[in-house]
């Protein structure tokens, strides 16, 4: 009875979900947490602490130790990891890793008598890898525009402007300020394509899924785009890996996963993708129609897209769907760290957090937050800075909703451009198994929110895949219709209805809030009368 396993290296875990295709069941669902488990790593929140709010980097090597550890606690859990008949797997998306020439034969010679880590170190040509949390590279992203004609050309070329996190940016900062490590590097690789090299014990292909959140794809041909390469930095062809669609297999799992956990050798390695090409599986999104909102460290809310469409504004993202068509998305940074910072900072419980938002009225009394705890990508915010209009810092309850709402009102404002009709949402996540929180979705969006069995869906999504594409490669090839069925089916009974009086609130705060971000990002006025104005509407 082949398993599946979909691995997520995401920006605070590593995490696993094993499936059985044959009776449709999850057969495991775990998480590695790298702050609790790799605290020697030097992390928090899975990011290398830093005095610039613009840096984040992470440790590479704790992404590795993450894997060793899984591997283990799957064994010590009991898993019979000789059954498992292809991996595949989802990588926070844009970051990078920065390898040196001896990695190709150390990821061939790899050793079951010492960890991944320590085999992997002297590999790194640059001990730290960007991540997507970083907003350093404006400078870059000037340059990069620049050369190329200018952020519309850049977007119609690659399915996006330049954006801070992308990996062209990072690479071509890292070029200007570390040249010498630059030419030490013989391979650059996206965090999804890191872990598939280790995995399968050689380079592995970045998929076009993935490859789409670089700034260095064309997303028309999904081929290396020259102009973009030229623009980015020198020599950069050479040290980019093959692309590859998101069903190629990269070759039989490394003999070190055999001999040290008992993996089969005959066990596949796909390619991987990144997180939000993998959800869009995960939550079974291969049609147009319905939109996903993933409440993770980062909020995401994407679609499905038959035909890539730029967003006009610049603040949207086109990526590769593994379907082979497109999605579209948009990123909103302060996430779950948001919501975080606001519990942490009033001592909350989250029951407490979703009291609070029980007990206070829709639409806040006209009290606004803009969450900037840290710089935020849509819109864009370099300098992280909390604003609060007619909201008192003493307020506790008024500061939760005020998070709250203001990531949905910033949501619905900003996805316009993607033309999507939002009658039903999907949310994922972990924070998506919050009804609370899920309540506000559905009242600001006017929509039904469903909830999923598997919040995971970036993993349930990467399993899925190596499902799909070892079927094909063993010639009993299944629709994506028939590999998902029963995975991906939203609970009916979980529906959150909007309700009605909130639903009469909502399009008037979200004019209020649209004011408030006008004032405090492109010098509109102060938003008095907008408040006086929502309090008359609602009242
Ligand atoms: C998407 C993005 C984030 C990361 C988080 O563009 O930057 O969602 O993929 O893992």
């Amino acid at each position: 009875m082949p398993l599946y396993l979909g691995l997520d290296s995401s920006t605070q875990s590593l995490s696993a979900v094993l499936l059985n295709l044959e009776t449709r069941e999850v057969v495991l669902n775990h998480a590695v947490s790298f702050d609790e488990r790799l605290p020697e790593c030097g992390c928090r929140n899975g990011v290398l602490p830093d005095s610039d709010p613009t840096i984040a980097h992470s440790n590479p090597l704790m992404w590795l130790a993450a894997l060793d550890l899984m591997c283990s606690d799957l064994q010590a859990a009991g898993v019979d990891l000789s059954s498992i008949a292809a991996i595949s797997g989802s990588g926070q998306q844009h970051g990078s890793v920065y390898l040196k020439s001896n990695a190709s034969h150390v990821l061939k010679v790899l050793s079951p008598a010492k960890s991944l880590s320590a085999q992997m170190r002297a590999s790194l040509s640059r001990p730290v890898a960007p991540i997507w949390m970083d907003s350093s590279t404006r400078q870059q992203c000037d340059e990069i525009e620049g050369i190329v004609g200018g952020a519309t050309d850049v977007a119609n070329l690659t399915g996006s402007r330049c954006f801070e996190r992308f990996t062209g940016p990072q690479i071509r900062k890292f070029w200007r300020t570390e040249s010498r490590r630059y030419e030490n590097t013989a391979k650059i690789h996206l965090v999804s394509s890191f872990m598939a090299s280790v995995l399968a014990g050689k380079h592995a292909p970045i998929d076009h899924g993935d490859g789409a959140g670089m700034n260095l794809m064309d997303i028309r041909t999904s081929q290396w785009s020259p102009a973009m390469l030229k623009a980015t930095a020198p020599g950069l062809r050479g040290k980019l890996p093959t692309l590859a669609p998101s069903n190629r297999i990269v070759g039989r799992i490394s003999p070190y996963f055999v001999e040290k956990y008992g993996f089969s050798p005959r066990c596949r390695v796909m390619v991987w993708s990144g997180d939000n090409p993998n959800s869009l599986i995960g939550v079974g999104l291969i049609q147009s129609g319905k939109v996903c909102i993933s409440l993770g460290t980062s909020d995401t809310y994407f679609g499905f897209m038959p035909e890539p469409k730029i967003s006009p504004q610049g603040e949207g993202h086109v990526f590769g769907s593994p379907t082979g068509d497109y999605m579209s998305l948009i990123c909103f940074l302060n996430g779950s760290l948001a919501r975080e910072r606001v519990k942490d900072a009033y001592r909350l419980s989250w029951a407490q957090f979703s009291d609070a938002l029980r007990r206070t009225k829709p639409g806040n009394s006209g009290k606004v937050m803009l969450p900037y705890f840290a710089p935020e990508i849509t819109p864009n915010v370099l300098k992280p800075q909390v604003y609060r209009y007619g909201l008192k810092e003493t307020e506790v309850r008024a500061n939760v909703r005020a998070v709250v709402e203001a990531q949905m009102a910033s949501m619905a404002i900003h996805s316009g451009w993607m033309g999507v009709q939002t009658k039903t949402i999907y949310a994922t996540g972990g924070a998506s198994a919050n009804r609370e929180i899920l309540q506000v979705m559905a009242d600001v969006h006017n929509a039904d929110v469903y909830q999923f069995e598997v919040g995971n869906s970036a993993a349930l999504g990467a399993a899925l895949r190596a499902a799909h594409a070892d079927l094909k490669a063993s010639k009993e090839p299944m629709s994506w219709e028939e590999v998902a069925e029963g995975f991906t089916d939203p609970i009916q009974k979980s529906r959150v209805r909007p309700n009605r009086e909130a639903v009469r609130v909502y399009p008037e705060f979200i004019k209020l809030y649209k004011t408030c971000e006008d004032n405090a990002l492109r010098g509109g006025s102060y938003p008095v009368s907008a408040r006086e104005q929502f309090l008359d509407q609602v009242s």
